[in-house]
């Protein structure tokens, strides 16, 4: 199925996974890609030469474009910016900022660039700054969440900008895949779906609570110090949030979290690792290869929308 981000991206299917802090490595990223979507690597709070080996390690899986994420919060992002220049990556997603003063520099080495917004106001100012599509991505996602939701943010951001928008936050299924089409996104960024995969570099256990979720097991932390985050609700939600309640301070907050996200991936902590995911986790039920989820998903997305379709 082409659409202008499979035709921007040179990709076969219309599916981006997302840059997941510490899941998307280069065995993840390396697995979408050559499934036909578009695999990244995420380089969250991670030093710029550790993206640098996982750039060099996915090229030597695949011969498929993927991306890297940036999360402009992390201390390297100066330096990961230039490393992505320097290794020739083929398209670059930020989150958690503005990724303005690295534009420049970006657009000139040919990198497709993809910053994912929370709110119309980013949306056009990304797309003012060169943009090449800009990621909308939903409270019902997984990690660092805006206010609004898929539904209601996607149709906004496709009427403000010109480019194209890609949807994200609470999508799983095909069912999801083709609601966002019909919100008119042409492409999705997927993240939670691709935790349970064959490929995923996760803890088992981290895996399995993914797929023994239900709708209501998604927590958001952190809101009372402005980096609100979702993940599985467990042992350390609760303590934050009771904390959050009595007023802690943010030093006291961020004792609880620190070094979370490798407790949860690594050593499989799922009492009081922070289980990183979105609110459609309950839709997920299977570990599947990406090689045959990616297809599964379009199959599924494309049967959607042949079953509205008026004209016949
Ligand atoms: O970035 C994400 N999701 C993330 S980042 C992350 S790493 C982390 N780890 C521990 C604690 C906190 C973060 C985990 N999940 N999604 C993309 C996204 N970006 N959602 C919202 C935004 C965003 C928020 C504010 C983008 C820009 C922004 O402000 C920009 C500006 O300058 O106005």
């Amino acid at each position: 199925m082409q659409t202008e981000i499979t035709e921007l991206l040179g990709i076969q299917y219309p599916i981006i996974q997302g840059g997941m802090a510490w899941v998307a490595e280069h065995h993840l990223a390396a697995a979408v890609s050559e499934a036909g979507g578009l695999g990244l690597i995420g380089a969250a709070n991670a030093p710029a030469e550790w993206v640098r080996e996982q750039i060099r390690a996915a090229k030597n899986l695949t011969e498929q474009p993927f991306g890297v994420n940036i999360m402009l919060m992390s201390p390297y992002a100066d330096e990961v910016a230039q490393v992505v220049a320097e290794e020739g990556v083929k398209v670059v997603t930020t989150g958690a900022g503005s990724p303005e003063k690295y534009m420049e520099q970006w657009k000139q080495s040919g990198i497709r660039v993809i910053p994912v917004v929370a709110s119309v106001a980013l949306a056009k100012r990304m797309e003012r700054c060169g943009a090449d599509a800009v990621v909308a991505e939903g409270c019902e996602s997984g990690g660092h969440v805006g206010e609004s939701t898929t539904m209601a943010l996607v149709p906004q951001v496709v009427d403000a900008v010109q480019i194209p928008v890609i949807a994200a936050g609470g999508i799983a299924d095909g069912r999801g895949i083709a609601a966002a089409f019909m919100l008119g996104a042409k492409a999705v960024q997927m993240g939670t779906r691709f935790i349970a995969t064959q490929e995923a570099q996760v803890h088992e256990s981290y895996k399995n609570q993914v797929l023994r979720a239900k709708d209501i097991d998604t927590r958001v932390t952190g809101r009372s110090t402005g980096h609100p985050v979702r993940a599985l609700r467990n042992e350390m939600t609760k303590r934050y949030l009771e904390l959050e309640q009595e007023g802690a301070s943010f030093e006291e907050l961020e004792q609880l979290t620190l070094g979370g996200l490798r407790r949860a991936v690594v050593e499989g902590d799922v009492r009081m690792g922070s289980m990183m995911a979105g609110q459609c986790a309950g839709l997920v039920r299977e570990i599947l290869p990406c090689s045959e989820l990616v297809p599964q998903l379009m199959q599924e997305a494309k049967a959607c929308m042949k079953g509205i379709r008026i004209d016949e």
